[in-house]
């Protein structure tokens, strides 16, 4: 339990479910609804299998309104709730810590709209993003972002953590690609911001407010997203190389060539490679004994996208910029190459534990941190160090692999790491958000003054805190 690996974290004063309380969500969810008993274990441990809370009820409201009541209700008696989509988060923020109720928004499945026209999607909160990519497929658009964690991972999940993933060096972040949203603020009233105008400048977009705040400040419910027209030509290129100053060589030359259709830029090592192909059994498709392997795909209207890549291939080969390559241009083997970068996060878990960092670093400097982080550890029992992420954007993952958490290994990483990256004015969270287990480390990338006025913002919004305790902030500075 959480609250036993950090024994100094204290219960905030809220208020205890009775009786009477469930009685009142019993009736107002109906029965199938209230889940309590055993089913609960599952929603009160993380993805990662690091933290778990021990609420003893999830609430699965159906519509925004059920939300709202469900809020005004626990703030009126001052109940602590934790938001949950699909628990697929990577900083401890979508489990309870206590004994929170867990709010799950996994019944608020439904497509509202989409418009052909416009390619904008309305839809609740709790759509699995891939449902959603279905969806909007068979109108001839996709979603304007992807993950690894798509089967299970819910659009409001993916708007409370601002997901970063694999195509937002083509589509941006999803502040640009969020129309509009509604949210349920804490005292149960709800905000209409689900605007689905691309333009509109009429004061402050409280939109953004709730795009990364992890659950905090309101319960996000309803969507509008603007998506692109599907490209009509895809493809995707694994390339080995063997310095990860070749690497840099390479995205400067791609970035150059394809700037308008590059659409991902992947960075793996080769400790992330043997992972996949050990502990998943999914073999490298090219030589299997390189130092670095980049993903790289290429999407648009260009019919001559595969001849030009392919081209490009051959001559960076002559020239011994890289050292191997394979390029797919069919789904399905397109998919195939996608699944060894998208399998990496599960085949690290598979060793048992995994310390993840997630930061944005300038480009020259993106691995430096890897091989100093496996000197730091070379004499702690540690299975693999690796660095993989989404070069194209910066953004690095840092992943240290072990039999179980361990207090020495844990104390040889962090702070250090956190200071590595804030000396090098880097982000310590790109993409996963601050959740519990970085709030600590919130400082190394926020000024006081801007974590005073997040501070001020939360009081404002949720003055008795009742919305995802310990999340984001240190305890005594919300609680
Ligand atoms: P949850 O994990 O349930 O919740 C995450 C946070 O959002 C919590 O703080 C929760 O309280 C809050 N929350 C959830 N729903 C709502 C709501 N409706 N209203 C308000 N708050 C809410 N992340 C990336 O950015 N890029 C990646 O490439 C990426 N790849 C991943 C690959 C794998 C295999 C896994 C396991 C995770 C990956 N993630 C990635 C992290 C994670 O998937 C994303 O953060 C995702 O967006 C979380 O969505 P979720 O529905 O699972 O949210
Ligand atoms: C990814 O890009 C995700 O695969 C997960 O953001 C990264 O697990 C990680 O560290
Ligand atoms: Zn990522």
């Amino acid at each position: 339990l959480t609250k036993d690996r950090f024994p100094n974290l204290k219960r905030g004063s809220y208020g205890t479910v009775d009786f009477t309380d469930i009685e009142y969500f019993k009736n107002l969810l109906g029965v199938n609804n209230f889940i309590t008993g055993e089913e609960v274990k599952s929603y009160n441990e993380d993805w990662l299998k690091s933290v778990s809370g021990f609420s003893k009820y999830v609430l699965k409201p159906k519509t925004t309104e059920q939300v709202s009541s469900i809020l005004k209700y626990c703030y009126k008696r001052n109940i602590a709730v934790c938001v949950q989509g699909g628990n697929t988060g990577l900083v401890g923020g979508s489990v309870p810590v206590f004994d929170e109720v867990i709010l799950s928004t996994s019944a608020m499945n439904s497509i509202i709209s989409f418009n052909k026209l416009s390619g904008v999607l309305v839809c609740q909160a709790g759509c699995v993003l891939e449902n959603l990519m279905n969806y909007v497929q068979s109108e001839g658009f996709i979603m304007p972002f992807d993950l690894g964690a798509k089967g299970t991972c819910q659009i409001g999940g993916n708007l409370a953590t601002n997901a970063g993933g694999l195509r937002l060096i083509k589509y941006g972040s999803l502040h640009g690609s969020v129309l509009g949203l509604q949210a349920v603020l804490a005292d149960g009233q709800i905000l209409d911001c689900l605007n689905t105008l691309k333009k509109d400048n009429t004061g402050y977009h409280l939109k953004h407010l709730f795009i990364g705040s992890e659950g905090t400040l309101g319960v996000i419910t309803k969507i509008a997203i603007q998506c692109p027209n599907t490209p009509k030509f895809v493809n995707v290129s694994f390339i080995g190389l063997e310095s990860f100053g070749k690497v840099l060589s390479f995205f400067s030359l791609v970035r150059k060539e394809f700037s308008a259709s590059l659409s991902s830029f992947e960075l793996m090592d080769a400790v992330a490679i043997k992972s996949v192909q050990k502990n998943i059994g999914i073999k490298c498709p090219i030589n299997d004994n390189l130092k670095f392997y980049v993903l790289v795909e290429l999407s648009g209207d260009n019919i001559y996208i595969s001849h030009s890549i392919q081209e490009f291939l051959e001559k960076a080969l002559d020239e011994d910029l890289i050292l191997d390559a394979t390029v797919a241009d069919q789904p399905s083997l397109i998919q195939n190459l996608w699944k060894i970068r998208e399998n990496i996060p599960e085949s690290l878990l598979r060793y048992g534990y995994v310390y993840k960092y997630d930061i944005t670093l300038p480009h020259e400097l993106f691995y430096e941190i890897v091989p100093e982080i496996r000197k730091r550890l070379e004499n702690l029992d540690v299975k693999a160090v690796c660095g993989y992420g989404h070069l194209g954007d910066g953004n690095l993952h840092l992943n240290v692999a072990t039999i179980e958490h361990n207090v020495e290994i844990a104390s040889a990483i962090e702070p250090y790491v956190y200071e590595w990256t804030s000396k090098y004015k880097g982000s310590i969270s790109a993409e996963h958000g601050i959740g519990f287990f970085k709030s600590k480390y919130l400082k190394y990338s926020k000024s006081n003054l801007e974590i005073d006025l997040m501070k001020k913002l939360k009081n404002t919004i949720d003055p008795k805190k009742i919305l995802n305790p310990y999340k984001i902030f240190l305890q005594d500075e919300n609680n």
